[in-house]
């Protein structure tokens, strides 16, 4: 059965004014879609691989036959990735901040969430190229930590659980906020679903 785009659970301009719909809609019906289409594309080669659960696929990327492994880290990486970035988004509210065993967390991790937002923060707007930033759990440990990736990279190849994430790729921000990707970031902390990092984190 070959993977579907996710359909979201809010409308293109739910997000406004944090997020536009016209970015929201571009890039989930057609940056999203060409991941998703090329993902399937290549699986087609080992159609035995459709029955694995994509983010498997990823933990282990040596078992991913040769001829089809850096589409799979490419394609697969960017339909998985994006289904986490859409599921941390929500529309905005008030006073949006962690709670419970995620607040906890970051703030042995980081020491405060105003902290762990600078650094959070800082870590998207510095990162070179196209990618993405995320805060995960390391296996068998307590710590939350930060870390960037290029292109459509996956930390669960890194044997790293994400808890959430930012596309930091120009295609998020670049019709709104052309080269201010600050400013971006800024918004998108209003619109953060910290309930769903929460069930991560929980899953974890
Ligand atoms: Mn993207």
């Amino acid at each position: 059965m070959a993977h579907l785009l996710p359909k979201l659970s809010y409308t293109y301009d739910a997000l406004e004014p944090y997020i536009d719909a016209k970015t929201m809609e571009i890039h989930h019906s057609k940056h999203h879609q060409t991941y998703t289409d090329k993902f399937n594309a290549a699986l087609e080669k080992h159609p035995e691989l459709f029955e694995k659960a994509p983010q498997d696929l990823l933990k282990d990327t040596s078992k991913i036959p040769e001829d089809i492994r850096q589409a799979v880290i490419n394609h697969g990486g960017g339909y998985v990735n994006h289904n986490l970035f859409w599921e941390f988004l929500r529309p905005g509210q008030e006073n949006n901040t962690p709670q419970g065993a995620l607040l906890e967390a970051i703030n042995k991790s980081f020491t405060s969430f105003e902290n762990f937002k600078t650094i959070f923060t800082n870590e998207a707007s510095l990162k070179f190229g196209s990618g993405w930033t995320w805060l995960c759990k390391k296996a068998s440990e307590e710590k939350l930590v930060i870390i960037s990736t290029s292109n459509q990279d996956s930390p669960l190849s890194q044997g790293l659980t994400p808890i959430m994430t930012i596309d930091i790729w120009e295609h998020a921000y670049y019709l709104k906020h052309q080269n201010r990707r600050p400013e971006y970031i800024e918004n998108w902390w209003k619109v953060a679903n910290w309930a769903k990092a929460e069930e991560l984190l929980k899953q974890a």
